[in-house]
């Protein structure tokens, strides 16, 4: 669904409906009967006026992630409850200055968001713009969501209810198992990597090829920068450049991952088949220099600094940010519109968490004391288990009440996320 004269009018419908899903007939939760909803596409300044009707018997809304945007009224207010058989007319109005790249949108309901996004309730929204920083010959590439989700199975439906993070999985790309991805030798394609999924992590690496970063979290990098394998906790996104390698095939694939002692071993999985065919294409040469202006809080004036801690209880059952659970009446930060502020924090539980702010994204100091030199702003990142990062983060452009949290949402239900108030 693309805007039009600078409008995106959508309607999602909340549904318990089957769907088919990675070769099986299942019940998920749906938007618009389908396991992958669609894929939303605006330009900066745009309006996104976007009905969501609830069929469900409980409570549901909806968070653009990544998403600068007013988090009060009609807007990206996760406070707003739309109860069973209720309509909610959401109307956001992006600033000019929002920046291309791949975010998504998800069920943000309270303490049921990781059964509603394990259920099916993602899908991916895209800024376009990207390609205005890729050299002329590039600018008219053929692009692919990779949205990364996965379904648990519980008889003939989408397991939702008592979720275990570590049970098996299906890991779907775009809600199908091991698809297929074509390209020419030499082609250059972008790829959106998006982990829509509600608590597991992808570490994804393409055999035989090298992933060029050119978005991370939907902020574009200041410079090009290559990896091998990609690690998207819950809630990241990487906007990526592959060129297609000799004629054959080559798998698209998770690498094994763990999160802690306390916390997880992810299984290497295979996600889709890239197969390289067809004549041979120019191999673009990629721009080394400046890619996109980005912001450097390096050397910004800190108004104030924080320490946010994260931890769990022993049973795993609780999860707390600075010792409390969420309490949707209280205020936990205060921070002021346009000054920036320094935030450490510390993971003291044995897991990595996916740390995450909705509204400004930040840029990433450290991790464990070890200076980041990054390459522009994001909005999640993961937390070592008993280590810390430091953050800045600049409050831009919107007042009001809206939250930082953990995106492995089991953790996010079972309390860890707290109020952030954004005061003139
Ligand atoms: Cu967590």
């Amino acid at each position: 669904m693309v805007s039009h004269d600078g409008v995106l009018r959508v309607e999602l419908v909340v549904e318990r409906r089957q769907v088919d899903v990675g070769g099986r007939k299942l019940w998920a939760l749906t938007y618009n009967g389908h396991y992958m909803p669609p894929t939303l596409r605006i330009q900066p300044g745009d309006k996104l006026d976007l009905t969501m009707k609830n069929t469900l018997d409980e409570y549901t809304n909806l968070h653009v992630h990544g998403l600068h945007v007013s988090p009060s009224g009609n807007a990206d207010n996760i406070f707003i409850h739309i109860d069973p058989g209720g309509t909610f007319h959401y109307a956001y109005q992006f600033p000019k200055t929002l920046r291309p790249g791949t975010y998504w949108y998800h069920s943000h309901a309270h303490p049921m968001s990781a059964p509603q996004v394990a259920g099916g309730m993602s899908g991916v929204l895209i800024v376009d713009g990207l390609q205005q920083y890729l050299p002329a010959d590039l600018r008219h590439i053929t692009e692919h969501v990779i949205a990364l989700k996965d379904f648990q199975v519980q008889g003939d439906a989408v397991k939702t209810q008592n979720l275990h993070i570590g049970d098996p999985t299906n890991r779907t790309v775009n809600g199908q198992l091991n698809p297929t991805i074509r390209i020419q030798p030499g082609e250059t394609q972008l790829w959106r990597l998006a982990n829509v999924s509600a608590n597991i992590y992808y570490n994804v690496h393409l055999q035989g090829q090298q992933f060029h970063v050119i978005a991370h979290d939907g902020t574009p990098v200041d410079r090009i920068w290559t990896a091998d394998s990609l690690l998207l906790a819950a809630g990241a996104r990487f906007d990526v450049l592959v060129q297609g390698g000799p004629a054959g095939h080559n798998q698209l694939e998770t690498l094994a991952y763990n999160t802690g002692p306390a916390g997880n071993q992810f299984p290497q999985a295979t996600l889709a088949t890239l197969v390289s065919e067809g004549p041979s294409a120019h191999s673009a040469a990629l721009p080394t220099s400046t890619f996109a202006p980005t912001a450097d809080l390096s050397d910004a004036t800190i108004a104030a600094r924080r320490t946010i801690v994260f931890s769990e209880n022993t049973a795993g059952s609780q999860y707390y940010i600075n010792g409390k659970q969420f309490d949707m009446n209280r205020v936990d930060i205060r921070s002021k519109l346009n000054t920036v502020e320094e935030w450490t924090v510390r993971n003291d539980s044995n897991e990595e968490h996916s740390f995450h702010v909705h509204v400004d994204h930040f840029q990433l100091m450290s991790i464990n004391g070890s200076p980041h030199q990054g390459h522009g702003l994001q909005d999640t990142v993961s937390v070592p288990a008993k280590g810390q990062v430091v953050i800045r983060i600049r409050f831009n452009s919107y007042t009001g009440k809206t939250v930082l949290h953990c995106h492995i949402l089991n953790h996010e239900d079972a309390g860890m996320m707290a109020v952030l108030e954004i005061v003139k």
